[in-house]
């Protein structure tokens, strides 16, 4: 019977033991893609809007059983959205206004935001900017997928669900949030691994009618719950050892079908693990909840920024790469590109500059949030006939000039240019501001 046991419950220790592994080394959580800049400022939606990013949805061939088309973006958002989101908006390629959940925003940082797709449409655009809007109140709400919130853990114990619901209420401050392929984590991705709360929620399938158990493996306390039941919980301040042979499990009996889950989790001191495990009817192991069981949701891809006022807006983005953990402090890589082109200009708060440079990575010594500016330069060519025309002078002669526009460039005689001082100047500044999370 004791070997009978061991074989059971033995899936889940090479994850565990490749979980303490990991949790040294934080991988990066935002991932932003590089893209081209549009090409035309056409088809504005509402002009009460500033800006707007185009979005691009990868393949939509599915290959799950569960195939729920949603689609979600990250997106950095220069400190422009409001306080909570409210003025981000979802439009079609036909201009429509589709319906939307803003999953987290938080100016300056980045914004989260889920929508359901449309036909075969594979590209929308996010327009926010616009400090009258009110949150637009759409019926429709995110049913796929996995997310995951963090927060600082206030004093206190979760030596029962009682006292951990009680802890996640007092918890104010949220370090992050977003989407995650499993419940296993070995590390907060948002902010420090120390006292923090991690809050999981997710829609899985059940394959076949039957009974299933759930197991938790975690360090510190964790309970988890299924269709709003709670079904395994190991409260208190402990290591995840004794739970790898899912000593802490429970049962439930589930349809074939899609379901809920929700996992909370403590983390005090120390290292912090979150597992969440199964055993479907039929299996003999507990494994972990495989990704797969998950309700896919298609990670849109960024490409492009455009302001209402400014052909030109400066744009960038950031990726954390990894974290350093030395003796007492940690030491952050984050790598910084724009999409930009022409004169850009970097300053960050720590007293560095930049200059010409589209791509840098840049070591931050000290836990807290910083700024970073970009500035992006344009030539202005003021005509004759009164137009004027904002771009990069490409080639400049006794002749003529050779402007290039958003799209193409357009050679310009110089008897048709009013103001000539322009040769080497830059006369449009441009600038766009973030902030890299420290994490
Ligand atoms: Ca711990």
């Amino acid at each position: 019977m004791v070997q009978d046991r061991e074989k059971t419950h033995s899936g889940l220790e090479r994850p565990i033991a490749y979980l303490h592994a990991l949790w040294k080394f934080a991988s990066l959580f935002l991932v932003l893609f590089l893209a081209p800049p549009l090409s035309a400022q056409d088809n504005w939606w509402n002009k009460n809007w500033e800006c707007r990013r185009k979005v691009e949805i990868p393949s939509l061939l599915g290959k799950r059983e569960y195939y729920t088309r949603t689609a979600a973006v990250y997106f950095p958002n220069g400190g422009k959205v409001k306080k909570k989101g409210e003025d981000i908006r979802i439009i079609d390629e036909k201009g429509k206004e589709i319906p939307s959940q803003v999953i987290y925003s938080v100016p300056y940082r980045y914004s989260l935001v889920a929508f359901p797709l449309q036909g075969n449409s594979s590209t929308y655009y996010i327009y926010y900017g616009n400090p009258h809007a009110s949150a637009p109140g759409y019926s429709w709400e995110l049913k796929a997928g996995l997310t995951l919130e963090t927060r600082r853990k206030p004093p206190g114990r979760a030596d029962n669900w009682k006292e951990m619901e009680r802890l996640i209420s007092r918890s104010k401050v949220v370090y992050g949030k977003g989407f995650r392929a499993q419940i296993f984590d070995g590390y907060n991705p948002y902010g420090p691994s120390d006292n923090y709360l991690s809050i999981y929620r997710g829609f899985f399938y059940a394959p076949v009618n039957g009974k299933y158990g759930f197991a938790t493996v975690s360090d510190d306390a964790s309970f988890l719950f299924v269709d709003s039941k709670l079904v395994a919980q190991w409260p208190g301040f402990h290591r995840a050892g004794r739970g790898r042979r899912a000593e802490h499990r429970g049962e439930i009996y589930l349809k074939a079908g899609v379901h809920t889950i929700e996992y909370y989790h403590m983390e005090g001191r120390g290292s912090q693990a979150c597992v969440a495990a199964w055993r479907k009817p039929g299996d003999r192991k507990y494994e972990v909840i495989d990704k797969s069981y998950f309700l896919p949701v298609t990670i849109g891809i960024l490409r492009g920024y455009e302001k209402r006022d400014n052909p030109y807006p400066a744009d960038f983005y950031y990726t954390l790469m990894d974290n350093l953990y030395q003796e007492k402090e940690i030491l952050t890589r984050v790598k910084f590109s724009s999409p930009s082109s022409g004169f850009l200009e970097w300053e960050l708060d720590d007293g560095m500059k930049m200059r010409r440079v589209k791509e840098f990575t840049h070591v931050y010594l000290a836990f807290k949030n910083y700024r970073v500016k970009l500035k992006r330069k344009v030539d202005v060519v003021q005509l004759k006939e009164g137009r004027k025309l904002f771009g990069y002078i490409v080639s400049s002669s006794p002749g003529k000039v050779v402007l290039r526009l958003e799209g193409g460039t357009v050679d310009i005689k110089r008897s048709d240019i009013v103001n000539k001082k322009f040769s080497g100047q830059h006369g449009k500044g441009n600038s766009a501001q973030g902030t890299a999370p420290r994490e």
